[in-house]
Parts: C-alpha cells; sequence; structure tokens
C-alpha cells in the first residue's frame, strides 16, 4: 500500500461519513505524490498523517430567541486545524447544510490556500447550520451575540481569527466584534471583514472577486489572451460573485448570468451589477426580482449557469456546484478558462474533463486566495494601529495574486505537471507548511 493510500484508509476508519473533507483531501493528498518521492523525510516524520489531523477541533450550543420569543438550539463549530506557519485563519459559514465534514475540508483547504498567499497565517474554519434567510436584524445579533458567547474563549489576534463566509458578511462580523469586546475588553483585530469605521480594510469587501479575477486573467495573459471582449458565465450573487463580475467588467468582459440558491437569471446584453447589488446588497431579497430591472433578462428555476455559452467560467457559489454534465456543456460551448470563486465548487470528474480538455483551470486555493490574504492586511493594519488606502491594498492584493499564479505555475512545471495548476497549487501550498512543521518537530 502506498504511504498516501494508507493515510486515506486511515482516515476513512476514523472519520466515516465525511464525504467533503475525504474528497479535500484526497485532491490534495493524491497532486503531492511526486513530492512525497522525493522527500522521504515527510513520511517519516508522519505530515501526513498530522496535517489530515486538526489541531482541535470545537463544537458547541449556539442557543437564542427568536422575535416571537420562541426558542431554537444550532450548533456551532471552530475547526483549529494547522497553525504551523501563523494563527488558524478562516472564515465562518452561516448555512442549513453546515456539518463536520463541511467545515473540515474548509478548514483543510484553507492551510494550503493560506500558505500560498505568503503571508503568516495557518488554517481554520467555523460556522453553524443557523439559517439566516428571512430573520430579522434582531434575530440575527441574537444568534450571533449567542455564539461568540462560547467562541470568544477560543479565539484571539495572535491565536485564531475568524472572518466571513457563505451567510456571514459584515453585519455579522460587527455583532461577532461587539460581543467578543464586551466580553473580554480587548480591542484587537481578532476578526477581519469588519467595517471601515471599527478597523475593517478598504477593499476586503471586493478582495475575493477581484482577487479571482486579477489570478484568472495572469492565467490568460500567459496564453495571449485576456478578459477584454470575452463573455462571463458568473454563479452565485454574494460576495464573491458581485465583486468577481464588477473586475472582469472593468477589464472588458461582458458578464451574463448569475444565481443564487433558487434560480438563475441570464442577460445576453450583459448583467446589470447595479441592479444586482441593490437586490441581493441592499434588499437582501431573491434573484427573481431582477427581472423588474432588465425585462428582457430570463430568469429560471430549472437548469444551470453552465448551459449559457461563455468563454470564461467563474462558479462564485458553493461546493460542487459543477459536475460533470455542466463541464460537458461549458467544454462543447468552447470555454477558455474556469476559475474557482468558490471553495471546491467543481467534482473531481469536472476537473478531470476542464484538465483533459486542454481548459485553463485555476483552482479555488489559488484563485479564491484574494479575500483571505487581505484579511491578513487587515491583521496587519490593526497591528500596526494604521490603515492604508484603497489603492494601496488592491496593489498588494494583485501583487500576491500575481505571485500566487507564479508559484503554482512554477511548482507544476518543476513537477512534470505544465499547466496543471491543480498540482501546481497544491504542491506549492503544501511544501511550505509541511516544512514549517518538520522545522517544529512532532507536535
Ligand atoms: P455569500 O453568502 O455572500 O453568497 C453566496 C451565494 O451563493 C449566494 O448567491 C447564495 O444564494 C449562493 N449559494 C450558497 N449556497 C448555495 C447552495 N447550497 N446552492 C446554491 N446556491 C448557493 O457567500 P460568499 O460570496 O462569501 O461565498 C461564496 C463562495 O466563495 C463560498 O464557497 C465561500 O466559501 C467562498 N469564498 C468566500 C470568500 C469570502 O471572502 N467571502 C473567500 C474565499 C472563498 P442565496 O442568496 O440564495 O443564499
Ligand atoms: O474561504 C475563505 O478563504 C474565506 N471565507 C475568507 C477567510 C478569511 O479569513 O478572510
Amino acid at each position: 500500500m502506498s504511504y498516501i493510500s494508507e493515510v486515506l484508509a486511515e482516515l476513512d476508519a476514523r472519520d466515516p461519513g465525511q464525504p467533503e473533507f475525504r474528497q479535500a483531501a484526497t485532491e490534495v493528498l493524491e497532486s503531492i505524490e511526486s513530492v512525497l518521492d522525493k522527500r522521504p523525510e515527510y513520511r517519516k516524520n508522519a505530515v501526513l498523517e498530522r496535517i489530515i489531523e486538526p489541531d482541535r477541533q470545537i463544537m458547541f450550543r449556539v442557543p437564542w430567541i427568536d422575535d416571537k420569543g420562541v426558542a431554537h438550539v444550532n450548533r456551532g463549530f471552530r475547526v483549529q486545524f494547522n497553525n504551523a506557519i501563523g494563527p488558524y485563519k478562516g472564515g465562518l459559514r452561516l448555512h442549513p447544510s453546515v456539518n463536520l465534514s463541511i467545515i473540515k475540508f474548509l478548514g483543510f483547504e484553507q492551510i494550503f490556500k493560506n500558505s500560498l498567499t505568503g503571508l503568516p497565517i495557518g488554517g481554520g474554519k467555523g460556522g453553524s447550520d443557523f439559517d439566516p434567510k428571512g430573520r430579522s436584524d434582531h434575530e440575527i445579533f441574537e444568534f450571533c451575540r449567542s455564539f461568540m458567547t462560547e467562541l470568544y474563549r477560543h479565539i484571539g489576534a495572535d491565536i485564531d481569527v475568524p472572518a466571513g463566509d457563505i451567510g456571514t458578511g459584515a453585519r455579522e462580523i460587527g455583532y461577532m466584534y461587539g460581543t467578543y469586546k464586551k466580553i473580554t475588553d480587548r480591542y484587537e483585530g481578532v476578526l477581519t471583514g469588519k467595517c471601515l469605521a471599527y478597523g475593517g480594510s478598504l477593499a476586503r469587501t471586493e478582495a475575493t472577486g477581484y482577487g479571482l479575477v486579477y489570478l484568472t486573467e495572469e492565467m490568460l495573459r500567459e496564453k495571449g489572451k485576456s478578459f477584454k471582449g470575452m463573455t462571463v458565465a458568473i454563479s452565485g450573487s454574494g460576495n464573491v460573485a458581485i465583486y468577481a463580475a464588477e473586475k472582469a467588467m472593468a477589464l472588458g468582459a461582458k458578464v451574463v448570468t448569475m444565481s443564487d440558491s433558487t434560480g438563475w437569471i441570464h442577460d445576453p446584453a450583459g448583467i446589470d451589477l447595479a441592479a444586482v447589488k441593490e437586490i441581493k446588497e441592499i434588499k437582501r431579497g431573491r434573484l427573481s426580482e431582477y427581472k423588474n430591472y432588465r425585462p428582457k433578462s430570463e430568469y429560471s428555476t430549472s437548469g444551470r449557469v453552465w448551459q449559457a455559452a461563455c468563454d470564461i467560467a467563474l462558479p462564485c457559489a458553493t461546493q460542487n456546484e459543477l459536475d460533470a454534465n455542466d463541464a460537458a456543456m461549458l467544454i462543447k460551448n468552447k470555454v477558455v478558462a474556469v476559475g474557482e470563486g468558490a471553495n471546491m465548487p467543481s467534482t473531481p470528474e469536472a476537473q478531470e474533463m476542464f484538465v483533459k480538455n486542454g481548459v485553463l483551470f485555476a483552482p479555488a486555493k489559488a484563485a479564491n486566495a484574494g479575500g483571505v490574504a487581505t484579511s491578513a492586511l487587515e491583521m496587519s493594519q490593526n497591528s500596526q494601529r494604521l490603515s492604508w488606502t484603497f489603492e494601496e491594498v488592491d496593489a498588494r492584493l494583485h501583487g500576491i495574486m500575481k505571485n500566487i499564479y507564479r508559484q503554482t505555475a512554477k511548482a507544476a512545471e518543476q513537477y512534470g505537471h505544465k499547466d496543471n495548476f491543480i498540482i501546481g497549487a497544491n504542491i506549492a501550498g503544501f511544501t511550505k507548511v509541511a516544512d514549517a512543521m518538520l522545522a517544529q518537530g512532532i507536535q
């Protein structure tokens, strides 16, 4: 049995019923086979066994009372996966589908993504199966306060720094920050994605979407192409999707689709992003309202955004949202590039099809790292007690994304997989963390 099969068999025995975590672990481990052959010390020091086992997994009860006086109990999670290169860092997901497998897959991916940023941040993730949809501001506050009443004892500016993810934006971060401060009396950069008024960073809101487009643009440039004149299909209509659309449009592309969990819009003339922002960011509404702004657009609750012809596809909603059938439709329509804004949005079968068919493919770990990288820039500003300008943060983000592309392309080529950025990102992200773990001894 190979070292990788042994470790995966151990994972199956210990953690059956964690399909998302198994999927994420399999992809990373299978990508680094050639590194393991060259570096026997990783096996000798049980680096894989240690890297798939979180440092700590915290699960807790989150009781709260709704506006009608009814009591609810949700489950809270924080998985502190690996802090070999810096304090645990990663978002908090609030969605009814959240369970330990999903938080572990996200925390595991975060280790390598954060390593690729070149900044000193370890990997962690958390969240709850709480569903924020349809809840009043007061109910969101009650939930966030209860959640932080337990979480505060496990986090800190130099220990673990949570941030946003699906369902967690500036409003939720504000309520959680206020609760942390109230309990601890500490004014520190313990969360990122804060509002500007109390320590947030300019450009953090835009960072994941902008970063996704910066990295995809680098990958296209290498092949003599760019976003200019390209038709882009985007899924999702949340934070990542909106700012990916904004930057793609700024670079001269036409974005024709967006989606939410109930349906998708197709606007062949080009999406009106101001309308989407009003519906999603201000009204917290549904995309079905888009037709009121653009009567000639189409709204559908069946089918997928990937059936619309496009040159570039940017999945920005959730895990496993793009499967083999979707990949086949995109390939048939001659898609040139796919950039993953969401975490693990493509199934393993879809990934394989893109690679085999020569589609330029930017995997999530590299492509959506701009959000957490800018969170790390927010941490730096908080430590310095300074605020940088939008231009300064954006320029740093752009530089970080170019560097991620270079590292990823170089690692892929060095290990004999030129242009396979899945393998490149996994190798480049893994080796830095693994070397830090070796240097620190078996802990
Ligand atoms: P948001 O909550 O702002 O938006 C999520 C979007 O995806 C919404 O349009 C939502 O639809 C849709 N969506 C969520 N879950 C599902 C589902 N199960 N099926 C169909 N549609 C769904 O989240 P973000 O934009 O922040 O996150 C999107 C993705 O990007 C996630 O995978 C996240 O992990 C990843 N990511 C986020 C980063 C960040 O900085 N925010 C950084 C890096 C990655 P609806 O409105 O109906 O809920
Ligand atoms: O998946 C991610 O990288 C995020 N949700 C952002 C994490 C962060 O700490 O900014």
